[in-house]
């Protein structure tokens, strides 16, 4: 069943930064939803099963910001 998991972000100041990492997250397959909070830097995701680290690090990177060391 999906999975609900949390990362941390840094490099998000503004409501277009938030855009961007959702887009991208939300476009890693197997990803149902995507949550994107600008204060606390968290985006929380669903997917259909665990996502690979590597996958989730390369969407934020894409995005332009900064997948948090440990999550
Ligand atoms: Mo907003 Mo975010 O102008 O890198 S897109 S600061």
């Amino acid at each position: 069943q999906p999975v609900t998991r949390a990362y941390a972000i840094t490099g998000m100041t503004c409501a277009h930064c938030v855009s961007a990492v959702t887009d991208e997250l939300s476009a890693l397959p197997g990803v149902r939803q995507v949550q994107v909070d600008l204060a606390s830097g968290a985006a929380t995701v669903t997917s259909d099963s665990p996502l690979p680290d590597e996958s989730v690090r390369a969407a934020v990177d894409e995005a332009g910001y900064v997948l948090d060391a440990g999550g």
